[in-house]
Protein backbone atom coordinates (compact mmCIF):
# COMPACT_ATOMS: atom_id res chain seq x y z
CA UNK A 1 0.00 0.00 0.00
CA UNK A 2 2.66 2.35 1.02
CA UNK A 3 5.12 1.64 -1.54
CA UNK A 4 5.80 1.98 -5.16
CA UNK A 5 9.24 1.75 -6.53
CA UNK A 6 9.83 5.23 -4.34
CA UNK A 7 13.69 6.31 -5.32
CA UNK A 8 16.48 4.92 -2.78
CA UNK A 9 19.05 6.70 -0.77
CA UNK A 10 21.79 4.79 0.70
CA UNK A 11 23.07 6.08 4.07
CA UNK A 12 26.44 4.41 5.34
CA UNK A 13 26.71 4.46 9.25
CA UNK A 14 30.23 2.39 10.10
CA UNK A 15 29.79 2.73 13.68
CA UNK A 16 31.08 -0.24 15.69
CA UNK A 17 31.30 1.71 19.13
CA UNK A 18 27.99 -0.15 20.11
CA UNK A 19 29.23 -3.25 19.76
CA UNK A 20 31.61 -5.57 22.03
CA UNK A 21 33.41 -6.62 19.13
CA UNK A 22 35.14 -4.82 16.10
CA UNK A 23 34.57 -4.90 12.65
CA UNK A 24 30.95 -3.81 12.27
CA UNK A 25 32.46 -0.55 11.19
CA UNK A 26 33.64 -1.96 7.74
CA UNK A 27 29.82 -3.51 6.91
CA UNK A 28 28.63 -0.61 4.82
CA UNK A 29 31.91 -1.16 2.53
CA UNK A 30 31.13 -4.84 2.60
CA UNK A 31 27.58 -4.67 1.40
CA UNK A 32 28.54 -1.90 -1.31
CA UNK A 33 31.26 -4.09 -2.15
CA UNK A 34 28.96 -7.30 -2.87
CA UNK A 35 27.33 -4.88 -5.27
CA UNK A 36 24.34 -3.58 -3.62
CA UNK A 37 24.35 -0.55 -5.78
CA UNK A 38 23.75 -2.84 -9.14
CA UNK A 39 21.59 -5.28 -7.31
CA UNK A 40 18.90 -2.24 -7.03
CA UNK A 41 19.92 -0.50 -10.32
CA UNK A 42 18.68 -4.04 -12.15
CA UNK A 43 15.30 -4.23 -10.17
CA UNK A 44 14.64 -0.80 -11.65
CA UNK A 45 15.06 1.47 -8.76
CA UNK A 46 16.96 4.74 -8.68
CA UNK A 47 19.58 4.61 -6.27
CA UNK A 48 21.63 7.59 -4.82
CA UNK A 49 24.33 6.26 -2.30
CA UNK A 50 25.04 9.35 0.14
CA UNK A 51 28.48 7.82 1.42
CA UNK A 52 29.02 7.08 5.16
CA UNK A 53 28.44 8.74 8.14
CA UNK A 54 31.83 10.26 10.09
CA UNK A 55 31.63 8.10 13.32
CA UNK A 56 34.34 8.21 15.98
CA UNK A 57 37.00 5.71 16.04
CA UNK A 58 36.79 3.79 19.19
CA UNK A 59 40.19 4.61 20.45
CA UNK A 60 39.79 8.32 20.25
CA UNK A 61 37.12 7.63 23.47
CA UNK A 62 37.92 5.85 26.53
CA UNK A 63 34.46 3.95 28.48
CA UNK A 64 33.31 6.54 30.94
CA UNK A 65 30.03 4.35 31.76
CA UNK A 66 30.59 0.52 31.70
CA UNK A 67 26.77 0.29 31.57
CA UNK A 68 26.67 2.47 28.46
CA UNK A 69 29.59 2.30 26.77
CA UNK A 70 30.34 5.21 23.85
CA UNK A 71 26.88 6.83 25.07
CA UNK A 72 27.90 10.05 24.00
CA UNK A 73 30.03 9.28 20.88
CA UNK A 74 27.18 6.85 20.27
CA UNK A 75 24.30 9.57 20.77
CA UNK A 76 26.13 12.10 18.88
CA UNK A 77 25.97 9.26 15.43
CA UNK A 78 22.19 8.70 15.77
CA UNK A 79 21.20 12.19 15.97
CA UNK A 80 23.49 13.20 12.85
CA UNK A 81 21.94 9.71 11.26
CA UNK A 82 17.90 10.89 12.62
CA UNK A 83 18.42 14.39 10.38
CA UNK A 84 19.69 12.52 6.85
CA UNK A 85 17.41 10.16 7.26
CA UNK A 86 14.32 12.47 7.63
CA UNK A 87 16.01 14.66 5.02
CA UNK A 88 15.76 11.59 2.91
CA UNK A 89 12.32 11.07 3.94
CA UNK A 90 11.19 14.77 3.25
CA UNK A 91 13.12 14.80 -0.38
CA UNK A 92 10.32 11.14 -1.31
CA UNK A 93 13.23 8.81 -1.00
CA UNK A 94 13.30 5.71 0.71
CA UNK A 95 16.12 5.84 3.39
CA UNK A 96 18.13 2.29 2.84
CA UNK A 97 20.76 2.68 6.09
CA UNK A 98 23.82 0.08 6.55
CA UNK A 99 25.44 -0.23 9.77
CA UNK A 100 27.49 -0.19 11.32
CA UNK A 101 26.04 -2.33 14.72
CA UNK A 102 22.61 -2.36 15.65
CA UNK A 103 22.91 1.04 17.98
CA UNK A 104 22.23 3.26 14.25
CA UNK A 105 18.45 1.62 14.84
CA UNK A 106 18.01 4.31 16.99
CA UNK A 107 18.85 7.42 14.42
CA UNK A 108 17.09 5.53 11.69
CA UNK A 109 14.08 5.21 13.56
CA UNK A 110 13.68 8.78 15.12
CA UNK A 111 14.31 9.79 11.55
CA UNK A 112 11.58 8.04 10.07
CA UNK A 113 9.01 7.66 12.93
CA UNK A 114 8.13 11.46 12.82
CA UNK A 115 7.25 11.39 9.38
CA UNK A 116 4.69 8.79 10.17
CA UNK A 117 1.47 9.01 12.19
CA UNK A 118 2.23 5.53 13.43
CA UNK A 119 5.24 3.61 12.43
CA UNK A 120 5.32 -0.18 12.17
CA UNK A 121 8.85 -1.81 12.89
CA UNK A 122 10.02 -5.23 11.96
CA UNK A 123 12.66 -6.56 14.11
CA UNK A 124 14.74 -8.96 12.61
CA UNK A 125 17.00 -10.49 14.82
CA UNK A 126 18.26 -13.36 17.17
CA UNK A 127 18.17 -10.73 20.25
CA UNK A 128 15.83 -8.43 21.83
CA UNK A 129 17.70 -5.68 21.92
CA UNK A 130 15.58 -4.60 25.10
CA UNK A 131 17.73 -4.13 27.32
CA UNK A 132 18.49 -1.00 28.81
CA UNK A 133 21.35 0.07 30.92
CA UNK A 134 19.50 -0.96 34.01
CA UNK A 135 19.30 -4.83 32.21
CA UNK A 136 22.12 -5.15 29.91
CA UNK A 137 24.69 -7.66 30.98
CA UNK A 138 27.37 -6.13 28.43
CA UNK A 139 26.63 -2.56 28.78
CA UNK A 140 27.04 -2.50 24.64
CA UNK A 141 24.10 -0.11 22.94
CA UNK A 142 23.51 -2.23 20.51
CA UNK A 143 21.70 -4.52 22.76
CA UNK A 144 19.11 -1.88 24.01
CA UNK A 145 18.07 0.05 20.49
CA UNK A 146 14.50 -1.60 20.48
CA UNK A 147 14.19 -0.55 23.92
CA UNK A 148 14.97 3.19 23.04
CA UNK A 149 12.85 3.39 20.63
CA UNK A 150 9.98 1.95 22.30
CA UNK A 151 10.84 4.76 24.93
CA UNK A 152 13.08 2.53 27.83
CA UNK A 153 16.63 3.08 28.60
CA UNK A 154 18.83 5.83 29.19
CA UNK A 155 17.14 9.69 27.99
CA UNK A 156 19.47 10.37 25.86
CA UNK A 157 18.67 7.63 23.56
CA UNK A 158 15.52 7.31 24.29
CA UNK A 159 14.91 11.40 23.01
CA UNK A 160 16.94 10.79 19.94
CA UNK A 161 16.04 13.20 17.51
CA UNK A 162 14.24 15.61 20.14
CA UNK A 163 11.14 13.41 20.81
CA UNK A 164 10.32 10.03 22.48
CA UNK A 165 8.73 7.02 22.15
CA UNK A 166 9.35 6.35 18.36
CA UNK A 167 6.91 3.40 17.82
CA UNK A 168 4.68 1.66 20.52
CA UNK A 169 4.79 -1.67 21.17
CA UNK A 170 0.92 -2.86 19.71
CA UNK A 171 3.09 -2.60 16.07
CA UNK A 172 6.36 -4.12 16.97
CA UNK A 173 7.53 -7.79 15.70
CA UNK A 174 10.65 -9.44 16.46
CA UNK A 175 11.34 -12.17 14.50
CA UNK A 176 14.39 -15.06 14.66
CA UNK A 177 14.69 -14.32 18.49
CA UNK A 178 16.76 -17.23 20.44
CA UNK A 179 18.88 -15.22 22.90
CA UNK A 180 16.60 -13.07 25.34
CA UNK A 181 18.24 -11.66 29.16
CA UNK A 182 15.85 -11.42 32.03
CA UNK A 183 14.90 -8.00 31.98
CA UNK A 184 14.31 -8.04 27.71
CA UNK A 185 11.92 -11.02 28.55
CA UNK A 186 10.49 -8.81 31.14
CA UNK A 187 9.77 -6.01 28.93
CA UNK A 188 8.19 -8.52 26.11
CA UNK A 189 5.98 -9.63 28.77
CA UNK A 190 4.97 -5.61 30.50
CA UNK A 191 4.53 -4.35 27.06
CA UNK A 192 3.15 -7.46 25.26
CA UNK A 193 5.36 -7.12 22.20
CA UNK A 194 4.72 -9.87 19.38
CA UNK A 195 8.04 -12.13 19.38
CA UNK A 196 8.21 -14.58 16.66
CA UNK A 197 11.05 -16.84 18.33
CA UNK A 198 12.89 -19.51 16.25
CA UNK A 199 10.44 -22.26 18.14
CA UNK A 200 7.37 -20.57 16.27
CA UNK A 201 9.31 -20.28 13.20
CA UNK A 202 10.14 -24.16 13.35
CA UNK A 203 6.43 -24.90 14.57
CA UNK A 204 4.41 -22.88 11.72
CA UNK A 205 6.66 -21.67 9.64
CA UNK A 206 8.25 -18.33 8.02
CA UNK A 207 5.22 -18.21 5.83
CA UNK A 208 2.59 -17.70 8.50
CA UNK A 209 4.88 -15.86 11.10
CA UNK A 210 5.25 -13.50 7.77
CA UNK A 211 1.67 -13.08 7.98
CA UNK A 212 1.08 -12.65 11.09
CA UNK A 213 3.93 -10.09 11.57
CA UNK A 214 2.31 -7.74 8.58
CA UNK A 215 -1.39 -7.49 10.41
CA UNK A 216 0.94 -6.58 13.37
CA UNK A 217 2.93 -4.01 11.76
CA UNK A 218 0.50 -2.57 9.39
CA UNK A 219 -2.59 -2.38 11.98
CA UNK A 220 -3.21 1.61 12.11
CA UNK A 221 0.30 2.04 10.62
CA UNK A 222 1.23 4.68 7.94
CA UNK A 223 4.68 3.31 7.74
CA UNK A 224 6.53 -0.07 8.28
CA UNK A 225 10.55 0.08 9.32
CA UNK A 226 12.61 -3.10 8.95
CA UNK A 227 15.49 -3.28 11.11
CA UNK A 228 17.53 -6.45 9.94
CA UNK A 229 20.10 -7.92 11.87
CA UNK A 230 22.22 -10.30 9.81
CA UNK A 231 22.62 -12.45 13.25
CA UNK A 232 18.66 -13.20 12.64
CA UNK A 233 20.02 -15.89 10.43
CA UNK A 234 21.84 -18.90 11.14
CA UNK A 235 25.82 -18.17 11.68
CA UNK A 236 26.68 -21.20 8.96
CA UNK A 237 24.75 -18.99 6.42
CA UNK A 238 25.93 -15.45 8.19
CA UNK A 239 29.20 -16.28 9.36
CA UNK A 240 30.61 -12.43 9.77
CA UNK A 241 28.24 -11.55 12.70
CA UNK A 242 29.83 -10.00 16.22
CA UNK A 243 27.08 -12.36 18.09
CA UNK A 244 26.25 -15.24 16.60
CA UNK A 245 24.18 -17.38 18.05
CA UNK A 246 23.41 -21.36 16.49
CA UNK A 247 19.95 -22.64 15.25
CA UNK A 248 18.92 -19.27 13.09
CA UNK A 249 16.94 -18.18 10.62
CA UNK A 250 17.72 -20.25 7.10
CA UNK A 251 18.70 -18.53 3.95
CA UNK A 252 15.57 -19.58 2.22
CA UNK A 253 13.09 -18.55 5.14
CA UNK A 254 14.89 -15.14 5.83
CA UNK A 255 14.38 -14.94 1.52
CA UNK A 256 10.79 -15.91 1.87
CA UNK A 257 10.30 -13.28 4.53
CA UNK A 258 11.66 -10.40 2.61
CA UNK A 259 10.02 -11.55 -0.70
CA UNK A 260 6.56 -11.63 0.94
CA UNK A 261 7.47 -7.95 2.32
CA UNK A 262 8.05 -7.03 -1.31
CA UNK A 263 4.66 -8.01 -1.86
CA UNK A 264 2.76 -6.63 0.85
CA UNK A 265 4.67 -2.95 -0.71
CA UNK A 266 4.60 -1.74 2.83
CA UNK A 267 8.12 -1.05 3.65
CA UNK A 268 9.07 2.53 3.97
CA UNK A 269 12.74 2.38 5.31
CA UNK A 270 14.86 -0.25 6.02
CA UNK A 271 18.28 -0.56 7.50
CA UNK A 272 20.70 -3.51 7.36
CA UNK A 273 22.78 -4.09 10.28
CA UNK A 274 25.69 -6.18 12.08
CA UNK A 275 27.78 -7.32 8.81
CA UNK A 276 31.03 -8.21 10.77
CA UNK A 277 33.90 -8.49 7.73
CA UNK A 278 36.53 -9.34 9.72
CA UNK A 279 34.36 -13.07 11.38
CA UNK A 280 33.25 -13.56 7.80
CA UNK A 281 34.07 -16.21 5.36
CA UNK A 282 35.39 -14.48 2.23
CA UNK A 283 32.20 -11.75 2.07
CA UNK A 284 29.51 -14.51 2.50
CA UNK A 285 27.95 -12.08 4.80
CA UNK A 286 27.37 -9.36 3.34
CA UNK A 287 26.80 -11.11 0.05
CA UNK A 288 23.52 -12.56 1.98
CA UNK A 289 22.86 -9.26 3.08
CA UNK A 290 22.58 -7.77 -0.39
CA UNK A 291 20.45 -11.23 -1.70
CA UNK A 292 18.43 -9.94 1.21
CA UNK A 293 17.56 -6.64 -0.44
CA UNK A 294 16.95 -7.85 -3.52
CA UNK A 295 14.05 -10.17 -2.27
CA UNK A 296 12.68 -7.10 -0.13
CA UNK A 297 13.21 -4.80 -2.82
CA UNK A 298 10.96 -6.88 -5.02
CA UNK A 299 13.86 -8.87 -7.24
CA UNK A 300 11.91 -11.31 -9.06
CA UNK A 301 13.63 -14.54 -10.53
CA UNK A 302 11.28 -15.66 -13.04
N1 LIG B 1 22.49 -7.06 18.68
N2 LIG B 1 21.58 -9.15 24.67
C1 LIG B 1 23.03 -8.98 24.53
C2 LIG B 1 23.45 -7.65 25.12
O1 LIG B 1 24.65 -7.43 25.28
O2 LIG B 1 22.60 -6.82 25.44
C3 LIG B 1 23.44 -9.08 23.06
C4 LIG B 1 22.99 -7.92 22.23
C5 LIG B 1 23.22 -8.13 20.77
C6 LIG B 1 22.86 -6.88 20.04
O3 LIG B 1 22.17 -8.12 18.26
O4 LIG B 1 22.40 -6.06 17.92
MN1 LIG C 1 20.41 -6.58 16.95
MN1 LIG D 1 21.46 -9.58 17.12
MN1 LIG E 1 11.35 11.21 28.70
Amino acid sequence: QYQELKPITVIGVPLDLGSGRRGVDMGPSAIRYANLHEKLTKIGFDVEDIGNLSVPTLETYKVIDPKLKYLDEIVAVNEKLAETVSETVEKGRFPLVLGGDHSIAIGTIAGVAKHHRKLGVIWFDAHGDLNTHETTPSGNIHGMSLAASLGYGHEKLVHCGGYAPKVGPENVVIIGARELDPGERKLIKELGIRVFTMHDIDRIGMARVMEEALKVVTDGTDGVHLSLDLDGLDPKDCPGVGTPVVGGITYRESHLAMEMLAEAKVLTSAEFVEVNPILDIGNKTAKVAVALVGSAFGEIVL
